[in-house]
């Protein structure tokens, strides 16, 4: 990390490591040991590439131009820390390096249902417009339509904004983890719509915790979601309570044909649920 460009390297450590709590690369690698596969150096190298996907995701979420937050992982945000500069250049360097781990991953898996264009694809197509940046381009459309008080939120338009600017990479993780497994395309389809109802219910989680919990349990600050539609708002803590635990039983329940191989995908259910940071 001392090569040049140094603060580029710093800034790209500074956003992958703290306090994290590295749900999405424990999904790839969670789903990929439930589904036969080696455990090797390349599904790990997978698993960091999407936490790399994450944590630029993050530094540009936290930018002044879209979130503005200043505390993240219980630490100042990299633009806070690094200067808005660095920030940009680590975020795209962390995405660039992202693609090259998926590409080098693609050549040394063994794989046989799924080509190494197929890991790439899926990553590519979670990030792009019609995953996060579509997702998040709608949430911040929508914010500015609700401080014009021009148009409301409705809970359709919530869900389709969370599970593409959230659920989409929960998608990604397991889907690369059930292609580094070689998985059949049956099992492929229960990880995605397990992936898929547990990546909502986190976003709602992180609304609840934006409302219940604190600082000092999050990492960052709490009540920033006050001028913003969330689940809360639309349903109570209560409501958004029962529709995460509501999403949380459907992603369990997808994984029935897996038998008790899902065991450790149902403890994530779990913990998703009763998380306090
Ligand atoms: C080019 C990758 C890329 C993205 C551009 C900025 C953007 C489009 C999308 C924002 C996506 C985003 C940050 C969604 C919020 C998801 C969320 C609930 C984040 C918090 O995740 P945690 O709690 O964080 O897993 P830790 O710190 O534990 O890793």
């Amino acid at each position: 990390m001392d090569r040049r460009p140094q603060r580029v390297h710093h800034g790209m450590a500074y956003a992958l490591t703290g306090r994290g709590k590295r749900v999405r690369p424990v999904l790839t690698l969670a789903v990929a040991e439930m589904l036969g596969g080696r455990g090797d150096d390349a599904t790990l190298d997978l698993a960091c590439a999407v936490e790399m996907v994450h944590a630029c995701s993050l530094v540009l979420d936290d930018l002044p131009a879209m979130d503005d937050a200043r505390l993240r992982r219980g630490r100042p945000t990299l633009h806070v820390e690094a200067g808005e500069d660095v920030a940009l250049l680590a975020a795209f360097a962390l995405l660039n390096r992202a693609f090259e781990l998926v590409a080098e991953c693609g050549q040394r898996l063994p794989l046989g249902r799924y080509t190494p264009q197929d890991l790439a694809h899926h990553l590519a197509t979670a990030i792009g417009t019609a995953g996060l940046i579509g997702g998040q381009a709608l949430d911040l459309e929508s914010r500015a339509a609700e401080l014009d008080r021009s148009g409301g939120l409705d809970l359709e338009r919530l869900e389709f904004i969370h599970s593409h600017k959230t659920g989409a990479l929960f998608i990604a993780a397991a889907e690369l983890g059930a292609m580094a497994a070689d998985a059949r395309r049956r099992d492929l389809e229960l990880v995605t719509r397990y992936a898929k109802n547990l990546g909502l219910a986190f976003q709602i989680t992180d609304d609840l915790l934006d409302v219940v919990g604190t600082p000092e349990e999050t990492g960052k600050e709490t009540g920033k979601d006050e001028a913003n539609v969330t689940f809360v708002k639309l349903l109570g803590v209560d409501g958004a309570r029962a529709l995460a635990a509501e999403l949380l039983d459907f992603a369990v329940a997808s994984l029935d044909p897996l038998g008790a191989r899902a065991a450790p995908l149902r403890a994530l259910a779990a913990q998703v649920r009763d998380r306090r940071s």
